[in-house]
């Protein structure tokens, strides 16, 4: 695959990385960019040796936002017919295995809304988080209002939304929105370390749990935990659950096969 505005490769087989790569414009992000990006988690999606993937950025921006001088002369007509970026932004959320979003420096607007539909994020002590498409006279566009406050609350997301100030790597901790922080020269590092630990778990249970803890987000309580219990049950219908207990049992390490 040839890809233009971001680069793809692979870590021990296993991971799939995705870096954004348009530094000029702090990985400001247009319609290439976000095809690319879909086509390649899709690509590794359906690769049966990759387990897992991350999408990260440059030191300075994982990704400025959506590009706003592509956006700036754009009337309701053209994007409400156009569909403005949707259908690109909608492959992200069909990916199964697990994506983690690395970020260091700048994730606004789009950026911001890029790592929340990752499955975690693991921020680099320079990061800065933000929606503020206020100021551009806009509001988020692709779930910041929806994502935002599921992960720190109504007041912060509000505080966020309605005065477009920045987070730093410390607040998004605190808040609930990146999961752990690191140096910034230990980013992949850390990253790459955690998607070798998913890649080397049972794919089913992997699957399943991220399918399951979406679930909560779009589900009442009774109806989220019946949807975990019944994948729960499913999965004693894989060889992981055997090997994985088995394993346990007898004091020795699990060799998960995927099946
Ligand atoms: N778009 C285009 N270019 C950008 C950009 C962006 N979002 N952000 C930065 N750049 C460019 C700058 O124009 C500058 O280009 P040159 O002047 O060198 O040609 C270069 O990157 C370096 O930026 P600065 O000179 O400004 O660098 P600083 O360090 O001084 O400032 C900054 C960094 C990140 C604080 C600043 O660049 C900034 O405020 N950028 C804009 C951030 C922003 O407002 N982001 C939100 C954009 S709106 C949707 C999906 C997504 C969206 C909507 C809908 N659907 C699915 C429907 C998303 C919307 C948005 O993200």
């Amino acid at each position: 695959m040839n890809f233009e505005l971001i680069d793809v490769r692979t870590e021990a087989g296993k991971v799939g990385i995705v870096t954004l790569n348009r530094p000029k414009q702090l990985n400001a992000l247009n319609d290439q960019l976000m095809s690319e990006l879909g086509e390649a988690l899709k690509a590794f999606d359906a690769d049966p040796a990759i387990g897992c993937m991350i999408i990260t950025g440059s030191e300075k921006a994982f990704a400025a936002g959506a590009d706003i001088g592509v956006m700036a002369s754009y009337s309701f007509a053209d994007v409400y017919k156009g569909d403005y970026i949707t259908r690109n932004w909608e492959q992200i959320r069909t990916i199964r295995k697990p994506v983690i979003a690395a970020v260091s420096g700048f994730a606004l607007g789009g950026g911001c809304e890029l790592a929340m539909m990752c499955d975690f994020i693991i921020a680099a002590d320079n990061a800065r988080f933000g929606q503020p498409e206020i100021k551009l006279g806009i509001i988020p566009g692709a779930g910041g209002t929806q994502r935002l406050p599921r992960a720190v609350g109504k007041s912060k997301a509000m505080d966020m939304a309605l005065t477009g100030r920045m987070m730093d790597a410390t607040e998004a901790e605190r808040s609930g929105l990146v999961s752990r922080i690191v140096a910034l020269d230990k980013l992949m590092e850390e990253s790459l370390g955690a998607a070798l630990m998913v890649c080397d778990y049972g794919q089913l249970a992997v699957i399943a749990a991220k399918e399951s803890v979406n679930r909560a987000f779009e589900s009442g309580l009774s109806d989220g935990v019946m949807f975990e219990r019944r994948l729960f049950h499913a999965l004693f219908s894989t060889q992981d659950q055997k090997e994985g207990m088995d394993a346990f049992v007898n004091k020795r390490k699990a060799v998960f096969t995927h099946s």
